[in-house]
C-alpha cells in the first residue's frame, strides 16, 4: 500500500507488490540470461528476513515483469530501496540511486505492447559508493523496503504539484506550483486546479525547448478548513491536464492541509497558537520485517505513541515512508522529518560523495514530502561534525539548500557537541541531545544549563529550544529492585527525571524521547559492543512493541500535563 488516498483518477497506476524473483550477485556480476533466480522474495521487503540471507551484505537482483496493452510510456517510482539501486528495463539501465529512505523515479518512453522485464539491482554494502549508509546505531537492510509503483503516463504529463498555504483561518489561499513534463516538443496546454471548493483554469504556453515546465499560481480558498492537531482537516488538491480538444489526459491528486508554522521570539507556533512538541524519536525497524514496515504496524506504532500522550514524532534519522506521513497528516501528529545522516565524523563527512548524496536526499525529502501538513520541522545532519569549521561549512550549505526549497518550515539539527558546537547560529530552532543520567552523571537541569550557556554564547540566544533526545537503556523483562543500569526501573527513573525537568522549563518548546522502539544496530566491535543484543535498547517499547515500564511512566507524566 503506497498511500492512504488515491493519487490519480485518470492516470493508470499499479503497485508492483508481491513475490519477485531474487538472486544474490557476485561483486561485479551483471544480471542477464545466465542469472539463476532461485528464490522468490516479497516486495516490499528486506532480504535479511529470508533464512539464507540473515546477514547478507552484498549485491542482489530482484526481477519482476509487467505487461502493457498498447505502446506506452511508463513511470516507475521506487519509494525506497536500501541502500543503493540500479534499475534495468528489458536489460537497459534506466536510473540509479543511493539512499534507502527517499523516493526516486525513472520515466521510460514508448515501450512496445506486451511483456517487459524489470530488474532491480540492490546493494547494501558499505564503502566507496556510500557516504550516508555506514555501520551505525541502526541497521541498514538490503532490498526494496518501500513500494514500487508503475504508472502509465501520456507524452505530456504532470510531474509534481507543490502546495503552500498562505493567509490564516477564514482567509486561506494556496500557492500551487505544478511541474509539467514534455516528452515531445513543448506545446501549449491547459490545466485545471480544484481545491477546497475553488477552481482555477490555466493556459500554459511554454517557451524554449526544455522538457520540463513549471508554473506557479495562486488560488483563493477562503472556505478551506484549518488543519491542526485537534482538528486535522485535509483537502484534496486535484490538478488535471487537458489536450487541445479539451479532453482530460492526466491528473495528479495531493492531500494538503491549511496551517501556518512560525518560530520567532523563542516560540513555536501553529496557526499563531503556541504549541509544545512532545513525542518520540522513531526508527523504522521490526524483527519480522526489518525496515519494510507494513501499514498495520505503522498504525500500531502511532496508536502506541498517541495513547502515551505524544503529539509529535521525529523521524530519526532519515525521511520516512510517505504512507506513515499520510497517517500523521490524518491524525494531526506533528512531524520533525530529517535527512539521512547520523553521528558522522568529520572524516566521514569528507567522503567524496557526502555532499552530493546529502544534496540529493534533501531535494528528494523536501520535493516528495513538502505537501504533508504534519511536517512542521526539517532536520538535518544529526550529531555530525558541527563542532568543526569544515563541518560548519557543510551544515551552512545544507541549511541554505533546504531553505531555498522551502521557507515555510523551520530548519534545525540535533547537536551533541555541548560546549563546542559552531552551528547554533545557523539553526532556526536550537536542538540538543542530552543524555543526563545515562552517558553523563549529571542532573538534567545541570546538563541543560551547561549546554544552553554555551549555545547562547554561540548564536542560540532568543531562539526556541528543543531537547531532541534523552533516554536510557532498559532491557525488556529485566526488572531489578536495586534499579541498576539497564533495568526497566532505572530506565523509567531516568526518563521521568529528564521529562519532568524539560517540561517544567518554559524555554523548551519540544521534547523527543530517545526512543520509541528498540532497534537493531550494526553488529560490530568498538563502541558497538555497548549495544547489548546488537540493539539500541532505549525504546519505551521493545522491538516487538511490548511496552516496558518506561512506557507507563512516560504515559503517566504526559497524561497529567
Ligand atoms: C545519539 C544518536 C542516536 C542514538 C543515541 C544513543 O544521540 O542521535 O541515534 O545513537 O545517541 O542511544 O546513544
Amino acid at each position: 500500500m503506497q498511500r492512504a488516498f488515491s493519487t490519480h483518477r485518470i492516470r493508470p497506476t499499479r503497485e508492483l507488490e508481491g513475490l519477485w524473483d531474487f538472486s544474490p550477485l557476485a561483486p561485479d556480476e551483471q544480471p542477464g540470461p545466465h542469472t539463476r533466480y532461485d528464490y522468490r522474495l516479497p516486495v516490499p521487503g528486506c532480504w535479511e528476513m529470508h533464512p539464507e540471507f540473515l546477514t547478507y551484505r552484498g549485491r542482489a537482483a530482484y526481477r519482476s515483469a509487467f505487461s502493457l496493452e498498447t505502446s506506452s510510456t511508463v513511470r516507475l517510482i521506487f519509494k525506497g530501496v536500501s541502500h543503493s539501486a540500479v534499475v534495468l528495463v528489458d536489460g537497459v539501465e534506466v536510473t540509479r540511486h543511493h539512499n534507502a529512505y527517499t523516493p526516486f523515479e525513472a520515466t521510460v518512453a514508448n515501450l512496445a505492447p506486451g511483456d517487459h522485464e524489470l530488474v532491480l539491482i540492490v546493494d547494501n554494502r558499505y564503502g566507496a559508493a556510500s557516504a550516508l549508509h555506514v555501520p551505525n546505531d541502526y541497521f541498514t537492510y538490503g532490498g526494496p523496503i518501500r513500494p514500487v509503483v508503475l504508472e502509465v503516463v501520456p507524452a505530456t504529463f504532470l510531474e509534481f504539484v507543490a502546495f503552500e498555504p498562505r493567509g490564516k483561518r477564514g482567509q486561506w489561499s494556496a500557492q500551487v506550483t505544478v511541474g509539467i513534463r514534455f516528452l515531445t516538443d513543448p506545446h501549449p496546454v491547459r490545466l485545471s486546479l480544484n481545491l477546497a471548493g475553488s477552481t482555477l483554469e490555466v493556459s500554459v504556453a511554454p517557451t524554449g525547448v526544455s522538457d520540463s515546465h513549471v508554473i506557479t499560481v495562486s488560488l483563493p480558498c477562503p472556505g478551506a478548513p484549518t488543519w491542526s492537531p485537534s482538528s486535522p482537516s485535509l483537502c484534496h488538491l486535484e490538478v488535471r491536464l487537458f489536450d487541445e480538444e479539451g479532453r482530460p489526459t492526466d491528473d495528479l491528486i495531493e492531500r494538503v492541509g491549511f496551517r501556518t508554522v512560525s518560530w520567532d521570539g523563542g516560540e513555536f507556533r501553529l496557526n499563531g497558537d503556541t504549541v509544545r512538541l512532545v513525542g518520540f524519536n522513531r526508527h523504522e525497524d521490526h524483527p519480522a520485517v526489518g525496515a519494510a514496515i507494513p501499514f498495520a504496524l505503522m498504525v500500531r506504532d502511532l496508536d502506541l505513541m498517541q495513547s502515551a500522550g505524544a503529539n509529535a514524532v521525529r523521524t530519526s534519522h532519515y525521511p520516512n515512508d510517505e504512507l506513515f506521513l499520510d497517517l500523521c497528516d490524518e491524525r494531526g501528529l506533528l512531524v520533525w522529518e530529517e535527512n539521512h545522516a547520523r553521528g558522522l565524523s568529520l572524516a566521514q563527512m569528507q567522503h567524496p560523495l557526502f555532499e552530493a548524496q546529502c544534496e540529493a536526499v534533501n531535494g528528494e525529502m523536501v520535493g516528495f514530502h513538502r505537501n504533508h501538513p504534519s511536517i512542521v520541522i526539517w532536520g538535518l545532519l544529526n550529531e555530525c561534525a558541527s563542532n568543526t569549521p569544515e563541518g560548519r561549512r557543510m551544515y551552512q550549505a545544507q541549511f541554505g539548500q533546504i531553505r531555498r526549497l522551502d521557507s515555510t518550515r523551520p530548519v534545525t539539527f540535533a547537536s551533541c557537541h555541548h560546549g563546542s558546537d559552531l552551528c547554533h547560529d545557523l539553526s532556526d530552532i536550537v536542538s540538543l541531545n542530552l543524555y543526563a543520567g545515562w552517558y553523563e552523571e549529571i542532573s538534567p537541569r545541570e546538563l541543560l544549563d551547561k549546554a544552553l550557556e554555551h549555545a547562547d554564547g554561540h548564536g542560540a540566544e532568543g531562539k526556541a529550544v528543543i531537547v531532541s533526545e534523552f533516554g536510557a537503556d532498559g532491557f525488556y523483562g529485566f526488572r531489578d529492585p536495586s534499579r541498576v543500569r539497564g533495568s526497566e526501573e532505572r530506565q523509567g527513573d531516568i526518563l521521568a527525571e529528564n521529562l519532568q525537568t524539560f517540561l517544567a522549563d518554559p524555554r523548551i518548546v519540544g521534547v523527543f524521547i530517545w526512543q520509541f522502539c528498540d532497534c537493531r544496530t550494526h553488529d560490530g566491535g568498538g563502541w558497538f559492543v555497548t549495544r547489548g543484543r546488537s540493539r539500541n535498547n532505549k525504546g519505551v517499547v521493545d522491538e516487538y512493541r511490548r511496552p516496558k515500564l518506561a512506557y507507563e511512566v512516560v504515559k503517566g507524566i504526559l497524561k497529567r500535563r
